[in-house]
């Protein structure tokens, strides 16, 4: 049976794979984001299955209104990819900027949260659907300069994992994907404001695609209703995690 999908952050990266992948398989998508251009770009390339959404998810009131506003025959979300985020700047907690923090956290946490708070009764009430959280294995890792990006995304996975707690008797499942190093996506752009350093983050390396996220989702969706896949934490194979900093004193 296809299933509508809400994607947030459709216009790029992993949204716009998961986007055509969900598309492929037979599904219809909601595509959320800010960028109209990008999204009609998708509708133009993909077709009537996919439904632009201009969506700025830290933008309260239109989230709220969120499923009404969409338009009949749209209503009904299936499962919920909460994926729009972004990290901003890599210099040390003491020298952030204090507006980055607070752009990272209304969209990583507050936006993530009141997208799921217009969507999930819905699925409860329908008793069938799924939310899929990104986040990321820097909610798990700490690394110089990953202070609130990772913080953000350490709420993203407890989260999802006290959302399970909630709706254990229903059939609305809830995973949560952890990526490590992706390439191909506009992330370090956002984060560095440069492509040229944003391609030093990824030289030498084979990093994880947006198909890969995209493979993701479209497993844990297609299996079946009976199986819930809690976190997913996955790493492209030159990657892992590191030991932990010690500070040597010069002798
Ligand atoms: P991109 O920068 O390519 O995509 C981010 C998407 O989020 C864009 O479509 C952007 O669209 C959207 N977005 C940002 N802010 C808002 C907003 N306020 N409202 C609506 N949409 C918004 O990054 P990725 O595809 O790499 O990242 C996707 C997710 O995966 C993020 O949550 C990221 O933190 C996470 N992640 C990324 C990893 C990586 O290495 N790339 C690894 C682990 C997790 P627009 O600007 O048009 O609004
Ligand atoms: C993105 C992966 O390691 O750049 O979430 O934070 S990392």
């Amino acid at each position: 049976m296809p299933l509508t999908y809400l994607v947030s952050g459709a216009s790029s990266g992993f949204g716009a794979a998961i986007a055509r992948r969900t598309i492929a398989d037979g599904h219809r998508v909601i595509a959320a984001a800010r960028r109209r251009d990008r999204l009609e770009g998708l509708r133009a390339e993909l077709g009537e299955r996919l439904l632009p959404l201009p969506l700025d998810v830290t933008d309260r009131a239109a989230v709220a209104t969120l499923p009404a506003s969409l338009p009949e025959g749209w209503r009904e979300v299936d499962v919920l990819v909460n994926n729009a985020g972004l990290a901003l700047g890599l210099d040390p907690a003491q020298r952030a900027k204090l507006s980055d923090w607070d752009t990272m956290v209304a969209t990583n946490v507050t936006g993530l949260l009141h997208l799921t708070h217009a969507i999930l009764p819905g699925m409860v009430t329908r008793d069938r659907g799924h939310v899929i959280n990104l986040s990321s294995t820097a909610g798990r890792y700490p690394y110089p300069g990953g202070h609130v990006y990772g913080a953000s995304k350490a709420f993203v996975m407890q989260f999802s994992l006290n959302l399970r707690a909630d709706l254990v008797g229903t059939n609305v499942r809830v995973t949560d994907l952890e990526p490590g190093l992706v390439g191909g996506t506009e992330f370090s752009t956002v984060r560095l404001g440069d492509p040229a350093r944003a391609a030093v983050v990824y030289a030498g390396t084979t990093p994880l695609t947006p198909a890969d996220i995209a493979e993701a989702v479209a497993w844990v969706v297609g299996l079946p209703a009976h199986v819930n896949i809690n976190r997913i934490e996955i790493m492209p194979t030159c990657q892992a995690p590191g030991p932990l900093a010690i500070k040597r004193r010069e002798r």
